[in-house]
């Protein structure tokens, strides 16, 4: 930490020691865990000081040149840096940088494009899609028509013949490719053909894989011509939380009209400084390197959760995540499984599965993912290390003696892989000094 970032933890520390201390905390659980949950990261150092800079004081209501306050003059100038590096990394024509986080980033595209209740071609929610893909309980899911596509339980492809029934059928005014839990890459083109054959928009979110296509590891949907792609900016590309709208030209002026005034008031410009700077790093030569070790992460943790009787949705993966399916290998619901492995230190999150006879409060699997540990430097020999500590606690379930064994070593384990932005306290140094 720099001489200012310890004077604002100092400060902090004597006014508000509750906050404090559980800020703390956070830093020692992130530090001590392995977190597996695919949607989460270690941000940069850099974005957490651009978090927590001045910009949070800003009021910039408007895009740039065209603001509803003054002093506009460094914000602006960030903000173009954020819009012309997401055009230039995902090789798009427009990019909206302003939307909060997934949801409302997803909200401001619907209402950008549809009327209410136009009909939109989304996953299924069970074999993949995300709450905001239409939810009968989110408000999108009221205003429009989400009508459904599903994947083939063999091996996870999409089910091309039933999705072009269904668009033929329902007249979709957009076609929605996105996943919040599916372990294959699309076939964008082919999604794009459908969209063409009923003259429906075709929108792509690639929240998840975000940094993954960044990289030039996964598939571009703006290369099988979409016209609307959604992503977060804090899952495997890394940033802040917030989301991007990148869109074709001639859909500029609907996207950023929607965002705002359609949808939000004043963008939060320490996000999008943040944004920039992790949009510079995913430009850079490591940052391929890290896509590349993600992928290779994902699938030695498939192969060796495999090996060891784990029972996979689709069979594996083609990406940074998998669904184990813990009521089939284990004879444990999501929940339990979660809460196990919780026990020793590794965080997962519980989760459907294809047409889930359980609740998503009591599903049948796990979500587990690559990013955040390869972050961290771990690579295949480490995730055979994982598997081996997964497999062991989910068959250890119920049994604490075992349970805070396998914590002990996880715990140890982690250490040697330091988090970015946790500065190491001494006890951790001095630990692993003593160990060599
Ligand atoms: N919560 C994110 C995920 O875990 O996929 C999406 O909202």
């Amino acid at each position: 930490m720099n001489a200012v970032e310890n004077d604002c933890r100092a400060a902090l520390a004597e006014y508000d020691p509750e906050v404090e201390s559980a800020l703390r905390g956070e830093e020692r659980r992130q530090e001590r865990g392995v977190e597996l949950i695919p949607s989460e990261n270690y941000t940069y150092p850099e974005v957490l000081a651009a978090l927590g800079s001045v910009l949070t004081n800003k009021y910039s209501e408007g895009y740039p040149g065209r603001r509803y306050y003054g002093g506009q003059m460094y914000t602006d100038a960030i903000e173009h840096l954020a819009r012309s590096r997401a055009c230039a990394l995902f090789r798009c024509e427009h990019a909206n940088v302003q939307a909060l986080s997934g949801s409302p980033m997803n909200q401001a595209a619907y209402l950008g494009l549809l009327e209410p209740g136009d009909t939109v071609l989304a996953m299924d929610l069970s074999h993949g899609g995300h709450l905001t893909h239409g939810a009968p309980v989110s408000h999108m899911g009221k205003i429009f028509r989400f009508v459904r596509y599903k994947t083939d339980p063999a091996d996870g492809s999409i089910d091309f013949g039933e999705l072009r029934r269904v668009a033929r059928e329902t007249q979709p005014r957009l076609v929605l490719c996105g996943y919040t839990s599916y372990p294959r890459d699309y076939d964008y083109a082919e999604f794009r053909r459908v969209a063409d054959e009923v003259g429906a928009l075709a929108m792509a979110d690639i929240s998840h894989v975000g940094g993954l296509v960044a990289a030039g590891t996964m598939r571009n949907p703006f290369d099988a011509g979409f016209d609307v792609v959604t992503t977060t900016t804090h899952k495997s590309l890394r940033g802040p939380r917030a989301g991007l709208v990148l869109c074709k030209k001639e859909l500029a002026d609907t996207i950023d009209r929607s965002v705002f005034p359609g949808l939000q008031g004043g963008p939060h410009m320490n996000t999008i400084a943040a944004i920039a700077i992790t949009l510079r790093k995913a430009a850079e030569p490591e940052f391929t390197v890290y896509a590349r070790q993600v992928l290779a992460n994902a699938t030695a943790l498939a192969r060796e959760l495999l090996a060891r009787g784990a029972r996979l949705v689709t069979g594996g993966t083609d990406n940074h995540m998998m669904v184990l399916d813990t009521a089939a290998s284990f004879g444990l619901d999501g929940k339990v499984a979660e809460e196990t492995l919780d026990a020793v230190s590794i965080t997962v999150n519980k989760q459907i599965v294809p047409d889930d006879p359980r609740p998503p409060l009591r599903p049948s699997g796990i979500r587990l993912g690559t990013p955040a540990v390869t972050t961290r430097g771990m690579r295949e020999p480490e995730m055979e290390r994982l598997a081996r500590a997964i497999t062991e606690a989910l068959a250890s379930a119920g049994n604490a003696t075992k349970l805070e064994r396998l914590r002990e070593e996880v715990e140890a384990f982690c250490l040697g892989y330091p988090v970015p932005g946790i500065a190491r306290s001494v006890t951790v140094e001095a630990r692993l000094r003593a160990e060599g």
